[in-house]
């Protein structure tokens, strides 16, 4: 598979599209040209703004993207949308179903969406993600914006790589907030109420306070007080007030070092975890290790070896080569 990096860097929709199915690829030859490719267009990386949006099914994360997507194609920039979806059993989960909910952003010339890749491949869903979200940056868009549901490991793995992590909620009744994860609350940049239309008007504003409540119990690890907001993804209100606040985020991160920082702190957890994900791959490659593997998670399971002891003899076969 080869890639024209200028048309890539060019913002050439489809080099960038072929680009990212070759960092999606399971085969090794694909993995190292991958990597090489990376590696290349790296210099142009890292000049966008990204946004995380998380949130329960049904929140309205994919109606706000189409929304907030147009309007910010509406002051000039280039939005590429992708997906962290876990779930999702084969490649193009639910985003791609989404593309028709995303139907008038998926037509615009400025903006690029991606659906979640296959759960299957090597590295985890997250890390592909991250590296799409890379050559997005590289192809010229101004802002990457992250859909990932509200379930599991996602949300933490879609907030360590954004700038911004935004997380939808519904305008509920005060007794549902005991239902949030409290660790939730520390990732978000800031809360936004959806649906704030029709008959849930007074309640989203209820909710307002609640969550403003909520939130100054959580004690802030940055320059940044995350702030509550209401909008309706389908009315257009709203959107004015979010793009605000991120800019100003942006604008005062910029200044006073702590994008850079956040950013760097993020790259170094993502060496960690690739240095964890390619040791276990080799491990799994190599074929005494594999036999050995099985024999001892056969004892291990009867009781016959420790966990510990088993763990160690692996490491120590892997490392005799
Ligand atoms: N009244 C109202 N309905 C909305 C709003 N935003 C989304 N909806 C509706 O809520 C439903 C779910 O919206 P989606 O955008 O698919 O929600 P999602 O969070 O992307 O859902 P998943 O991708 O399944 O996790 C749809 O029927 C939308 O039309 C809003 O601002 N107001
Ligand atoms: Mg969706």
């Amino acid at each position: 598979m080869s890639i024209d990096i200028q048309k890539l860097v060019a913002g050439d929709r489809r080099s960038l599209a072929k680009a990212i199915t070759l960092t999606e690829s399971k085969l090794d030859s694909h993995r190292d040209e991958s990597q090489k490719l990376l590696e290349q267009i790296l210099p142009h990386t890292g000049k966008s703004l990204r946004i995380g949006i998380s949130g329960v099914p049904g929140v309205g994360k994919s109606t706000f993207i189409e929304t907030f997507g147009l309007f910010l194609i509406s002051l000039g920039k280039k939005v590429a949308v992708l997906a962290v979806d876990p779930s999702s059993p084969i490649s193009g989960g639910s985003l791609l179903g989404d593309k028709t909910r995303m139907e008038v952003l998926s037509q615009q010339q400025e903006a690029f969406i991606r659906p979640s890749p296959a759960s299957g491949s090597l590295g985890g869903v997250a890390q592909k993600t991250r590296e799409a979200m890379l050559l997005c940056e590289a192809a010229g868009y101004d802002i990457i914006l992250v859909e990932t549901v509200g379930v599991g490991q996602s949300e933490y793995e879609v907030a360590s790589m954004v700038d911004f992590f935004m997380v939808l909620m519904l305008p509920n009744a005060g007794d549902e907030l005991q239902g949030i994860k409290k660790g939730i609350l520390e990732l978000a940049s800031s809360i936004i109420i959806n649906k704030a239309d029709g008959d849930s008007i007074n309640l989203a504003k209820l909710s307002l306070s609640h969550y403003t409540n909520a939130l100054r119990l959580v004690h802030p690890t940055s320059f940044w007080i995350p702030r509550v907001l209401s909008c309706s993804s389908i009315e257009r209100k709203g959107l004015e007030d979010i793009w605000k606040m991120i800019s100003d985020y942006h604008t005062e991160a910029q200044k006073n070092g702590e994008l850079l920082s956040k950013r760097s702190v993020q790259n170094k957890k993502w060496m960690d975890k690739l240095i964890h994900e390619m040791m276990e791959m080799r491990l799994k490659k190599n074929a005494n290790v594999q036999k050995m593997w099985r024999d001892l998670e056969n004892s291990v399971t009867e009781g016959k070896s420790t966990a510990f002891g088993a763990a160690k003899l692996i490491i120590e076969e892997y490392f005799k080569q």
